[in-house]
């Protein structure tokens, strides 16, 4: 789904499909001990890392959060790498350092904290611009997110220097048990507006949508017309991190009903599809068993920053 060639139904169902698999490895294996640290799963939230991130080109830089397996994914990342990174092994994504959160290979790059990530994306796009690289950066938030004060700051600069970036707002309604209604004031889409940052808004589950309307701004973007923002209303099946879940079961299921796989599937060739999920089963299986057999990061092997001669 790079440079150029245009992702097609197939392939865009084989994407979430991935994420979905994978992450309903995740929460199951969870409580059985085989990773460490913490995780957070996108399970329910696939169509808008999928959708977004088919109109990346090599190159481009892609900023993530805590919730980033789904975006890592999306963007290319090996399942394999990422199951290892989770269980600490040596062939992980980051040598098994980071974990679920602090996942960075190429020009991917995901933080756990909640915020950070904004500034750090903005700089990106800010050298990018300077390098005349033509590259632009895409920066994945959570309504939660909007609650951090350097967001403000970010979104001023990335405006008023007319900066290559797409915000990504992916509103989950939730940031960890808090329901966006208590935690944020007016319209999400106004705070982005507030700074000059045109931006779209949608609330679907449906990955042509969701591709289409990023289609559009990430044209504008690579255009040099400054930053855009893509408001994605969504909601995540599971917990917020593990066994944390304090929503009416029933929302749950109300949300669930309008679930992004199914969306998709249904525009596929009913063999095929199949075919799709056979091959996705398989790959989710090996890259669990692969990374299971892999030897374990060597902490010995860890260089403090104190260790490196100036
Ligand atoms: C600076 C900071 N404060 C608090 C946290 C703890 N924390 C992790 S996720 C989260 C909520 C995030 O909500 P949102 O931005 O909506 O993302 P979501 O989890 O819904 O994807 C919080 C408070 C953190 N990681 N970093
Ligand atoms: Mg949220």
């Amino acid at each position: 789904m790079i440079a150029g060639s245009s992702p097609d139904d197939v392939e865009l169902y084989r994407q979430m499909l991935r994420i979905r698999r994978f992450e309903e490895g995740v929460l199951t294996s969870f409580s059985s001990g085989i990773f460490y640290g913490t995780t957070h799963t996108y399970i329910g939230q696939e169509a808008d890392a999928v959708g977004v991130l088919a109109c990346r080109r090599e190159g481009d830089v892609v900023v993530s959060n805590h919730r980033c397996h789904g975006h890592f994914l999306a963007y290319g990342g090996s399942m394999h790498a990422l199951a290892a990174e989770l269980m600490g092994r040596a062939t992980g994504v980051t040598g098994g350092r980071g974990g679920s959160q602090h996942v960075q290979w190429k020009d991917f790059y995901a933080n756990g904290i909640l915020g950070g990530t904004i500034p750090l994306a903005v700089g990106m796009a800010l050298a990018e611009k300077s390098l005349n690289t033509g590259k632009i950066v895409f920066a994945f938030m959570g309504d939660g997110t909007l609650g951090e004060g350097v967001v403000y700051e970010s979104l001023n600069m990335a405006s008023l220097w007319s900066l290559p970036v797409l915000f990504v707002l992916e509103n989950n309604r939730y940031a960890q048990t808090t329901p966006v209604q208590l935690h944020l004031a007016g319209e999400i889409a106004d705070r982005f507006e507030s700074f000059a940052i045109p931006t779209a808004e949608a609330d679907t589950v449906d990955v042509i949508e969701i591709l289409e309307l990023a289609q559009e701004a990430v044209a504008t973007v690579r255009a040099g017309e400054g930053p855009q923002a893509l408001v994605l209303h969504t909601y995540r099946y599971g917990p917020h991190s593990k066994g944390d879940d304090t929503r009416d079961p029933e929302e749950v299921l109300r949300y669930r009903k309008r679930d992004p796989l199914p969306l998709q599937a249904e525009r596929l060739d009913p063999d095929l599809r199949q075919r799709v999920e056979v091959e996705v089963e398989t790959e989710v299986a090996e890259a669990f068993q692969r990374a299971q057999d892999d030897p374990h990061a060597d902490p010995a092997s860890l260089t403090s920053p104190l260790d490196i001669a100036p």
